[in-house]
């Protein structure tokens, strides 16, 4: 190669075009998003997404995925096994084809709904380059096929034997380590997406085990979507008591979508095409929204509850408490946005809006009363709307001059860039106190919360605008809240939660993510929020002494320094225990505490947890704040 060509960046783009998976191993970012834990469970979405084309071409019933000890995953489906007889035109065996080429997969079957560009769908070739080692086997014509490739490079020809009944495809991988920061699986992720597609399609049985841990888990819903919708809403009291169902093809569409109202207020609506969770929306979700708000005004009106005279219900607030799942199938879905998570297809709109139009006026026809609840419901939100417009203004006004007006409780830090400003939320005032005390007050704010703050899941916003502890902390934070909501505007970029390590600080810690979650989303996404991690013990002998943050660190050192005798240890009930010194020495300074991020690993999760805790019925919440380590587990990364 001339020194000129070794330049040239367009042909150094070209030779790897020509080297194929090369180029997926120089650059593996470009197509699995990232080399984190994200870019690694990637891998396993995406061997999965290929059984799941075969579920829905409607050959596959069952996909098991197993993690093994070795960190490496088999995914074993029952559809057809990819082909390995020659492909026509590479002339060698297609299962090849299919592992070495890039978005090979959409060239064989096109007979069907696919997962098309956009986030997944990139080709199991991406994994078995991104591999250390990938081992195929396949169930086809009577015979087990097996083949193995090292980083992408086939090692072993493809070779028959014995003889099977049966059909289908076994995967299994082991991401390199070369290639990703994080190679160690996290079952809740692989369990959440799991979960998920079994619900989206109906009759799958989908099998998932962690042979580390021995865990099991099985998903298989017959009732689909409809589950899903009781599954987000449980917990809750819900009108209709099952979750109302629509599924039709029209036009080579699949149009699938359950839907069911709760006492909260919350509005939650999912959308899918072809299994990709459309956070933007698009055209199937639109299609419900107008079609909505359309039916539920017209049965307003002809039963009278709506006067000619009087305007519509907004779609706001028809939507208010209603947990919706759509999900479309189609064949060549378009998506847009900019994370390629808006389902695009114009067509769609009118064919999911016809197809729900018709059969849900079909339920409410038949069902008058819930009918009548589901109107009077909207009508409800509609009259709070207006009085939380009429109490936001009025805290917009209050919030006019704004620094003058900062809550008195607020001890504010003398820095005014929120890069390096952090406001510790405080439980109660003799914490609080200590705190004020204990800090560095050039970047840090200490803000004393009294006691619980309100449950925001079950009120209205202008209830909630109307609680005292919630209109410091919205004026504390400077961001305004809902659709007022501006990050720019934000005085902390560090906002840290500061609770004792006991039953009634989970509750307040929940509580309040519960209420930036609905009201104040972004500061979660940005990764503003996080969480105080005080001390259990103070171990003392002699003039040593150290601070455990873990209860299994007690055993272990105690017998370590018991052997030497006298010992002194002191259990921390709470954080008002810890004179002001101590508690910035452990807790609050940079140099020496540790701190823990809140990170959304999945929405529809945290969406369910907050709905099941700070909802309705009080035997789920009870449960919850006995085994609170989950919630944790599930929000802290
Ligand atoms: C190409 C063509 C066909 C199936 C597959 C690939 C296929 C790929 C994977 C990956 C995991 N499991 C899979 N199962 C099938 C169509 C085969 C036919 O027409 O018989």
């Amino acid at each position: 190669m001339s020194k000129k060509d070794r330049n040239n960046d367009y042909n150094a783009e070209h030779i790897q075009v020509l080297e194929g998976l090369e180029a997926v191993r120089k650059r593996p970012s470009m197509y699995i998003g990232s080399t984190s834990s994200r870019g690694l469970h990637h891998l396993v979405f995406e061997v999965v997404d290929n059984s799941i084309d075969e579920v829905l071409a409607g050959y596959c019933k069952q996909i098991k995925i197993t993690i093994n000890e070795d960190n490496s995953v088999t995914v074993i489906d029952d559809g057809r096994g990819i082909p390995v007889e020659n492909h026509p035109q590479e002339k060698r065996p297609a299962v090849e084809v299919v592992l070495t080429t890039l978005h090979a997969g959409g060239k064989f079957n096109n007979d069907s709904y696919k997962v098309a560009g956009g986030l997944h769908g990139v080709g199991v070739s991406v994994v078995n380059a991104l591999s250390e080692w990938l081992e195929v086997e396949v169930y086809r014509d009577g015979k087990i096929y097996n083949q193995r490739y090292q980083r992408g490079k086939k090692v072993t020809k493809i070779k028959a034997s014995g003889s099977v009944n049966k059909t289908g495809t076994k995967i299994t991988f082991l991401p390199d380590s070369e290639i990703f920061e994080v190679t160690k699986f996290e079952n809740e992720i692989i369990i959440q997406r799991l979960r998920e597609l079994a619900f989206l399609n109906k009759g799958a049985k989908i099998v998932f085990k962690d042979m580390r841990s021995g865990r099991e888990e099985k998903f298989k819903y017959d009732g689909g979507i409809l589950q899903y919708v009781a599954y987000l809403n449980q917990g809750k009291e819900t009108v209709p008591k099952k979750p109302i169902y629509v599924h039709k093809a029209v036009s080579g569409v699949e149009v699938e979508v359950a839907m069911q109202y709760h006492a909260g207020y919350a509005e939650v609506i999912y959308s899918y095409a072809n299994n990709i969770h459309t956070i933007e929306g698009g055209t199937h979700e639109y299609g419900f929204k107008v079609m909505l708000t359309r039916l539920i005004n017209d049965f307003a009106r002809r039963l009278g509850v709506l006067k000619d005279n009087q305007n519509n219900l907004s779609g706001e607030d028809i939507r208010e408490g209603l947990t919706a799942v759509i999900s479309v199938k189609l064949m060549d879905p378009q998506f847009e946005g900019q994370t390629k998570t808006k389902l695009g297809n114009s067509d769609i709109r009118s064919i999911v809006d016809s197809v729900c139009y018709e059969s849900i006026e079909a339920f409410l026809e038949q069902n008058p009363a819930i009918t009548r609840r589901i109107i009077e419901k909207a009508i409800r939100a509609s009259r709070a709307r207006e009085a939380a417009r009429k109490a936001r203004e009025l805290t917009r006004r209050k919030n006019a001059l704004e620094i003058s007006n900062l809550p008195g409780k607020l001890a504010d830090c003398t820095s005014k860039d929120p890069a390096e400003s952090e406001l510790f939320i405080v439980e109660g005032d003799s914490a609080g106190g200590s705190a004020k005390q204990g800090r560095d007050r050039r970047f840090q704010a200490i803000l004393p919360l009294r006691g619980k703050i309100l449950n925001v899941e079950k009120a209205r916003l202008d209830k909630i605008l109307a609680n005292e502890e919630i209109r410091t902390l919205i004026t504390a934070l400077g961001t305004g809240i809902e659709s007022e909501f501006d990050i720019a505007r934000a005085r902390y970029q560090k906002i840290i939660i500061m609770t004792d390590a006991d039953v009634d600080g989970s509750h307040i810690r929940v509580l309040l993510l519960t209420f930036f979650y609905r009201f104040m989303h972004e500061l979660l996404e940005c990764g503003f929020i996080y969480i105080a991690q005080p001390p259990l013990y103070k171990v003392k002998k002699g003039k040593r002494e150290q601070y455990l943050f873990r209860e299994e660190e007690l055993d272990p050192l105690l017998t370590e320094w018991t052997r030497e005798g006298g010992v002194q240890i002191q259990r921390y009930k709470g954080l008002g225990e810890m004179n002001p010194d101590q508690l910035w020495e452990t807790t609050m300074n940079p140099e020496s505490r540790i701190i823990k991020r809140v990170e959304l690993v999945d929405a529809i999760q945290a969406d369910n947890i907050f709905g099941v805790l700070m909802g309705d019925k009080v035997e789920p919440r009870r449960k919850f704040i006995e085994d609170n380590a989950r919630l944790v587990q599930n929000l802290d990364i």
